[in-house]
C-alpha cells in the first residue's frame, strides 16, 4: 500500500531577488541633457507559510519541494519602479512546525488562514535618478537588487486535533470515528487496518466542532520500535484528551491498560498529565454481571465509559463529555 500520509518532510526555498535600478538619461526632443530618470528595482517576492485547516497532510508539497518565489523587476525608464515579484505561498496544515537545518523549530502554524513570512524577498536597487546631486549631474550608475539565500527547512506536522484515540490495534476505534464523525475509515477484523492517522471532525449542536484523531494501533514494545512504533505517537502529543480504547475482548484490562500508559510515559510523560477518559469498547459483548467484574478492578478515581459503535451505548454520554471539556 503506497502510504500517502506524511508528517515530516525537506523542502528547498528561495525567495526572489531584488530587480537592479536602471541607469538611464531623459531624452525627448527640445530637452538638452534630460537628466538621469532610471527607476528603482521592484523587491522579490516573499516566501510565506499558510495555514489551512482543510488540509491534514503535508503530502501535496512531496512533489513540489522547491518553493521559488519571483524575483522583482528592474527599474524602467522615466523613474518607472520595476514590478514587486509574486510572493510564493506553502500551504500546510493547522499544527505544522516548520524547522531550520538543524531541526531547530523557527515557526509554528496553528490557525487557519495564519500567515507567516518565512523567507523576506530582497530589496530593489535605488535607479540612477537617486544618486544626482550638485557636483555628479549624470551619474553612471545604480544600486543592484539585492540578492537573497537559499535555504531548506523541514516541515513537521503534529496533529492539532482536540481528542485523540489511542489503544491496540483492533480495539474498535476506527470504528468509533465512522459512527461519530463523517471520516469513513477503512475498518477490519485484523489488526494494523489503520496505517496512518484518521482524521475526523464532529459536529455538536451546529456550533461546536470537534477534531478527533484515530491513531493506528500501538502495542506492547512500541516504544522499542515494535509494530508501527512511536511513528505516530508525536500525534497525540498536542491533542487536549486522550481517549484510551481497550475492546473488553481482551482478557485482562488492567494490564493491556497499564501497558499502554506505560508506552506513552516512555514516550513524552507529558502526555499522561492530559485529561483522559478510559473507553471499554464493544460493550454489546457484555451483560451487566460482566460489566461488574470490570469495574471492580478498574483505580477508583478512574474515569471510564463503556462504548459499543454497534449497540450505540455510551456514545452520547462520550459526545457530552468531550464537548463539555472543549
Ligand atoms: N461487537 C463489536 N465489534 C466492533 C465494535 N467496534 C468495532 N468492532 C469490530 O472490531 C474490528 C476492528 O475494528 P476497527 O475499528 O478496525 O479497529 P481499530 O482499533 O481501528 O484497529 P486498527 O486500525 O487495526 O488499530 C472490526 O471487525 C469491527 O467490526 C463494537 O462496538 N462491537
Ligand atoms: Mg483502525
Amino acid at each position: 500500500m503506497i502510504n500517502k500520509f506524511i508528517d515530516f518532510i525537506k523542502i528547498y526555498c528561495k525567495s526572489g531577488n531584488g530587480g537592479s535600478g536602471l541607469i538611464h538619461f531623459r531624452r525627448e526632443k527640445f530637452i538638452h541633457k534630460g537628466g538621469p530618470d532610471g527607476g528603482d528595482g521592484g523587491k522579490g517576492g516573499n516566501v510565506i507559510i499558510k495555514g489551512n485547516n482543510q488540509l491534514y497532510t503535508i503530502s501535496h508539497l512531496k512533489y513540489k519541494k522547491h518553493n521559488i518565489a519571483e524575483n522583482g523587476k528592474n527599474g524602467g525608464i522615466n523613474r518607472i519602479t520595476g514590478s514587486n515579484g509574486k510572493d510564493c505561498i506553502i500551504e500546510v496544515p493547522i499544527g505544522t512546525l516548520i524547522k531550520d537545518e538543524y531541526k531547530n523549530i523557527i515557526m509554528e502554524i496553528l490557525n487557519h488562514n495564519e500567515k507567516k513570512i518565512l523567507l523576506y524577498g530582497g530589496k530593489g536597487g535605488k535607479g540612477n535618478w537617486h544618486f544626482k546631486n550638485a557636483i555628479c549631474q549624470a551619474p553612471f550608475y545604480s544600486e543592484k537588487g539585492k540578492i537573497v539565500k537559499e535555504f531548506c527547512f523541514f516541515l513537521e506536522l503534529k496533529i492539532l486535533a482536540d481528542v485523540g484515540i489511542i489503544g491496540f490495534p483492533n480495539s474498535g476505534k476506527s470504528t468509533l470515528i465512522s459512527i461519530i464523525t463523517s471520516s469513513k475509515p477503512k475498518i477490519s477484523n485484523y489488526p494494523f487496518t489503520t496505517l496512518n492517522p484518521n482524521i475526523g471532525i464532529l459536529n455538536y449542536k451546529k456550533f461546536k466542532k470537534l477534531v478527533i484523531a484515530d491513531i493506528p494501533g500501538i502495542i506492547k514494545g512500541a516504544s522499542k520500535g515494535k509494530g508501527l512504533g512511536f511513528k505516530f505517537i508525536k500525534h497525540i502529543q498536542r491533542n487536549r484528551i486522550i481517549l484510551i480504547m481497550i475492546s473488553c475482548e481482551e482478557k485482562n484490562y488492567i494490564k493491556e491498560y497499564n501497558i499502554i500508559l506505560n508506552e506513552l510515559n516512555y514516550f513524552d510523560p507529558n502526555i499522561l498529565k492530559k485529561k483522559r477518559l478510559l473507553l471499554i469498547s464493544k460493550s454489546d459483548y457484555l451483560d451487566n454481571e460482566l460489566k461488574y467484574e470490570i469495574i471492580k478492578k478498574l483505580k477508583k478515581n478512574e474515569k471510564y465509559i463503556f462504548i459499543s459503535s454497534f449497540s450505540k451505548e455510551g456514545l452520547d454520554e462520550l459526545i457530552n463529555y468531550l464537548c463539555n471539556i472543549i
